[in-house]
């Protein structure tokens, strides 16, 4: 295993770093590693303690009040060096979070390439923090909107994008002006580790403060002292929608922001005018790339009856000739589950769904064998059901695709594609521009990401990722994204002689 050593992981390692090095293994008993992808022991790690916590936080608020008088400019630099400092490392890192997290190579690359383009993407932004003007009512009077710094960001990030989500944060948060406390996901620290050793090379080579970029690895009683620390003005919470609004709540009774990224139950949509031949394969990757478990997953294909068998017949004979098996075997298609949990999950819900009255059109088996022997491998699963279905109507984080039918017109596809308490991705494949404007209009999709001839995976960094209802609301990544890093703040300036008051109140002494 080459990229550990490049990566700077040994069989035993720590899980606490202040963005400068790494404090001393605490007593807490360490967690051992395996991958899902051949059930090997990787490495274990020292998770933090509630005593390293609370140093960590202090360092973190230390570092920011000398962060945040770096110019703007300034730390765009510092994020320069860190998407340069990726760059180096793609190839060993985009390895590493395929073998510790079971998605294909390909897309382990893929997500480090988010990382360095947020990276660029925030350089640029470092110059364009802009606020607004706006004309006062009252004469020689100057009226404008800022944004400042707004202190030390909490990110808890879920395993199944162990490092993307962690730098849509961190970069945006980083030029903004703050510190960050990052806690991976405990299923997957290796990745987070191997992260915290690039970063720490930039951040000591330019003489940063300790604690500015930190990172603890741990469960949910680490991410309960987040959820609750006054030190913490903003946390930034991946995961479903139970932990979220879990998380919302705490963080709300102490007046504290929260960015929400919680589960989706995304649909696509496919008219009897969609071009088939686009469709059928922007449904399967949908479905079953990173084995499933992306938020924006395709979970469900709503599919009017005209083309209803075409559409199910080219499914299923695109889902038999899936290659399933070693996820950094680049013939491979769809690499293991994260553990057996998760396989569990996956059979459970076939079989909830089945007793609903659902059809199993293909696959939902556990594969064994040679090559297999991790127990995390199935066969990826369509199931034809109705919507109302309480299995339907949640998330199950597996590739378990749900093929509905409907008859009427776009209208009906779409009730039935906003049905479902989530509101992260959807799509629609259709040639008419009527379907499409009509479902991209206010009355149509209502969640944050609508597509048009594309899945509803595969989002690029540069427009605001999130999404409504259960999905929590949070906007992370590009666009305007950066404003809920910083707090604004509103100036009036006077320059005359006199003391107007708004709304022409008279107030003589
Ligand atoms: C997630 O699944 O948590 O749009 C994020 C996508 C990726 C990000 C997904 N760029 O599929």
């Amino acid at each position: 295993m080459e990229f550990l050593k490049k990566l700077g992981i040994s069989a035993q390692n720590a899980g606490v770093s202040t963005g400068t090095g790494w404090l001393d293994k605490s007593d807490s008993a360490p967690i051992a590693i395996h991958s899902p992808v051949d059930g090997n022991l990787i490495a274990r790690v020292t998770p933090c303690s509630e005593q390293q916590y609370h140093q960590v936080a202090e360092k973190a608020q230390s570092a920011f009040l000398q962060w945040r008088r770096v110019t703007a400019p300034q730390r765009g630099e510092i994020v320069r060096q860190i998407g340069e400092a990726l760059r180096e490392y793609k190839q060993p890192l985009g390895e590493l979070v395929s073998y510790e997290m079971g998605k294909s190579l390909q897309e382990g690359l893929g997500e480090v390439q988010e990382m360095i383009d947020i990276c660029d993407f925030a350089v640029g932004l470092s110059r364009q923090l802009c606020g607004s003007t706006m004309h006062s009512e009252r004469p020689l009077h100057r009226m404008y909107e800022q944004y400042h710094p707004m202190g030390v960001v909490g990110v808890i990030s879920a395993f199944n994008f162990p490092v993307a989500v962690w730098s849509w944060n961190t970069m945006i948060a980083a030029v903004c002006g703050d510190a960050v406390i990052w806690k991976p996901s405990e299923k997957t620290p290796l990745t987070a580790i191997a992260c915290q050793n690039i970063v720490q090379q930039v951040l000591i080579r330019n003489h940063l403060p300790e604690g500015l970029l930190s990172m603890v690895v741990g469960g949910p009683e680490i991410g309960e002292l987040m959820l609750d620390d006054k030190r913490l003005p903003l946390m930034s919470v991946t995961g479903s929608t139970k932990v979220g609004r879990h998380a919302g709540q705490k963080v709300a009774a102490r007046f504290g922001k929260s960015i929400l990224e919680l589960g989706g139950n995304n649909a696509i949509i496919v008219t009897a005018n969609a071009d088939l031949k686009v469709a059928v394969p922007g449904v399967v990757f949908g479905a079953v790339g990173t084995a499933g478990q992306r938020c924006t997953t395709t979970r469900r294909v709503i599919v009017h009856e005209s083309v209803y068998d075409k559409v199910k017949e080219s499914l299923v004979s695109a889902y038999g000739k899936l290659r399933i098996g070693d996820p950094l075997d680049e013939n491979n298609h769809v690499g293991p589950l994260i553990d057996k949990d998760s396989v569990s999950n996956f059979v459970n819900a076939i079989s909830r769904v089945r007793d609903e009255g659902g059809t199993l059109l293909c696959g939902g088996e556990v594969l064994q064998g040679q090559g297999y022997e991790s127990g995390c491998y199935v066969t990826p699963a369509i199931v034809e059901a109705e919507n109302h279905y309480a299995t339907v109507q949640s998330e199950t984080f597996a590739p378990l695709l749900y093929l509905i039918k409907y008859r009427g017109d776009v209208d009906e596809a779409i009730a039935l594609q906003n049905g479902v308490a989530q509101g992260l991705s959807s799509a629609i494949f259709s040639l008419d521009m009527r379907e499409v404007e009509n479902y991209l209009a206010h009355w149509g999709s209502d969640c944050g990401i609508s597509n048009v001839n594309i899945g509803t995976s595969g989002a690029e960094i540069g427009g605001a990722f999130g999404g409504e209802k259960e999905t929590g609301g949070g906007r992370e990544s590009g666009s305007d994204a950066w404003k809920a890093y910083m707090r604004r703040q509103t100036n009036t300036i006077n320059y005359s002689a006199e003391l107007p008051l708004a709304q022409g109140i008279k107030f003589d002494l």
